[in-house]
């Protein structure tokens, strides 16, 4: 007789018996049943955040048991009340407000190890491989098997497709000439990739959660924002090894997730919005405002460890209120920043404060909002998570210029500088999540929507460099992208894809069209 199994038994016996007393045992079973493909086996995230108590700090105890119970707005978070009884439930609650035992360290060290170089920095040719004009292309990211497509948008077909890291999430940013694009992962991994060549050139690690990267408009440098470890991450563009790692803290040493950082080009800064803290970073990479960086990274490496201010130097801007996302406006002096609460606020970047409340029902998903000019004045749209509406405010006077009623919450609207109207998504409703909603730009009004596969999610919507088309994905395993003509609406081709999601073109993104988010 195997002791191993007579143990084994043994101990499915008593655990069965004395519930409670093995409670442990148990919810660490549940777990790596049901939570560890998506939250990793050691609760370090992966395509779901860490379920670690220092992550979990916005979400307190009940709202933990109705998350599990069920499922979470706009995220993959299933509800489990089918699945598991009530105690199994509160057992995992349990679990994820217990520390780990080892409390996991992701600095410069680890982040310097996990580095892969897979093409020597300035080795490969500088013109592209391939036919096409390489600022029509468009970066598309399939989640369903991992992959990313660079597609022509004049021939309308493929060029190339390669596996990416598990899990990207976000818009991956483009080097200012269009020649490289940067990825992330929901698990930190930050891959570079040459589009010219079609070849991945570096990868790296830059932290155990991550939730967005951008790149500085002198595409030198890129910035990762962590919610664990509680950093921003700089890495240099040319092979992503790392420049400084800095720690999220308030004055009182409280640190923070960071819920996602942006470019802000003209002012040669980074922008943060930070989870925990009611702050907002700007860290400058110009450099005139930090003399010891003097421009080049290498200086700075050098410097390491000497009793100098390095460079990107935190500015601190103090709000009254947490901002788990924002939109900058032309100029890039105001940020409207929004949080899961759906308190909307905009922040003036000059002056370091609040300047307006904002009139939004509900949290808009990251980097969803657009502007345009309407009747002489910039305006910004954007859908929101909880709402069917798209909510249009005035630039000058922070108000309200119409709720524009749609057939439910969605995640993403698009434009383009050459169409007069604005495609919007159901993503986040609980039907008609098959349409997309077309809307009048100068009306204000939904004046057509198309089905493009019904049954089926239609969402994400990004234009080709003239505006002469739109590509919307059918989110399915065996999706498909759907190509319209955006003047006459009718469609003119697919391609099959695996669960296609976002699409980048190269021209609106180092454009900064006002049309798609930056
Ligand atoms: Fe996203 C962009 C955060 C859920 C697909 N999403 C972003 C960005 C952030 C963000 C910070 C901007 C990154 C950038 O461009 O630099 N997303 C969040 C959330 O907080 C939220 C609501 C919960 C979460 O799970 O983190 C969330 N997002 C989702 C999804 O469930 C989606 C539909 C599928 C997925 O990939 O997980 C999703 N998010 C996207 C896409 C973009 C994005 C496709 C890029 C849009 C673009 O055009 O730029």
């Amino acid at each position: 007789m195997n002791w191993r199994i007579i143990l084994t038994a043994a101990t499915a016996l008593l655990s069965l018996r004395y519930g409670g007393a093995w409670a442990a045992t148990d919810a660490n079973a549940l777990y790596q049943t049901h939570c560890a493909s998506c939250h990793g086996a050691d609760r370090l995230g992966g395509a779901g955040p860490a379920l670690l108590p220092g992550n979990l700090e916005r979400l307190r105890r009940p709202d933990a048991l109705k998350t599990i119970s069920d499922g979470r707005m706009a995220t993959q978070m299933p509800a489990f009340s089918a699945k598991l009884s009530a105690d199994e439930i509160k057992q995992l609650a349990e679990l994820i407000y217990t520390p780990p035992a080892v409390t996991p360290v992701w600095g410069l060290e680890q982040i310097r190890a996990s580095r892969i170089e897979h093409v020597k920095p300035g080795s490969l040719p500088d013109k592209p491989v391939f036919k096409a004009d390489p600022l029509n292309l468009f970066v598309v990211v399939e989640l369903g098997d991992h992959h990313a497509t660079i597609f022509d948008g004049d021939k309308l077909e493929p060029i190339t497709r390669f596996p990416t890291r598990y899990a990207l999430h976000g818009g991956p940013k483009f080097s200012p000439d269009g020649r490289y694009v940067y990825f992330a992962s929901r698990d930190g991994w930050i891959a570079k990739y040459d589009i010219w060549n079609l070849k991945l050139v570096a990868e790296v690690r830059a932290g155990i959660n991550a939730r967005n990267l951008a790149v500085s408009s002198d595409g030198r440098f890129a910035m990762v924002a962590n919610y664990l470890p509680h950093t921003l991450v700089v890495l240099d563009t040319r092979d992503l090894s790392p420049i400084k790692v800095i720690d999220v803290k308030d004055e009182n040493g409280k640190s923070s997730r960071v819920s996602a950082v942006y470019d802000a080009g003209p002012r040669k800064s980074f922008v943060a919005a930070l989870k925990d803290i009611p702050e907002v970073w700007e860290l400058t990479y110009d450099e005139h405002a930090a003399p010891v960086y003097n421009g080049l990274v290498h200086d700075y490496k050098m410097a390491e460890g000497l009793a100098v201010p390095g460079p990107f130097p935190v500015r601190r801007i103090m709000l009254d209120d947490y901002l788990d996302d924002f939109f900058f406006d032309a100029g890039y002096d105001n940020m409207i920043g929004s949080s899961r609460e759906g308190h909307s606020q905009v922040v003036n970047l000059n002056v370091r404060r609040k300047i307006a409340n904002i009139d939004l029902p509900g949290m808009p998903h990251l980097g969803s909002g657009i502007t345009w000019e309407y009747q002489g004045h910039p305006v910004m749209a954007t859908p929101n998570l909880k709402e069917g509406e798209v909510t249009v405010i005035d630039m000058k006077t922070w108000q309200t210029v119409k709720h524009i009623k749609t057939l439910g919450p969605g995640f993403f609207m698009r434009s383009h500088e050459n169409t007069p109207y604005a495609w919007v998504d159901v993503f986040n409703g609980s039907k008609d999540r098959d349409v997309i909603q077309i809307i009048d730009k100068q009306k204000l009004e939904v004046v057509a929507q198309l089905r493009p596969s019904p049954g089926k999610v239609a969402a994400h919507t990004e234009f080709t460099r003239d505006g002469k088309y739109a590509l919307v994905s059918i989110w399915e395993m065996d999706g498909e992208l759907v190509i319209y003509d955006a003047r006459t609406l009718k469609e003119v081709k697919r391609i099959p894809m695996k669960k296609p999601s976002g699409k980048y073109n190269v021209y609106n993104k180092i454009t900064r069209s006002a049309g798609t988010s930056h």
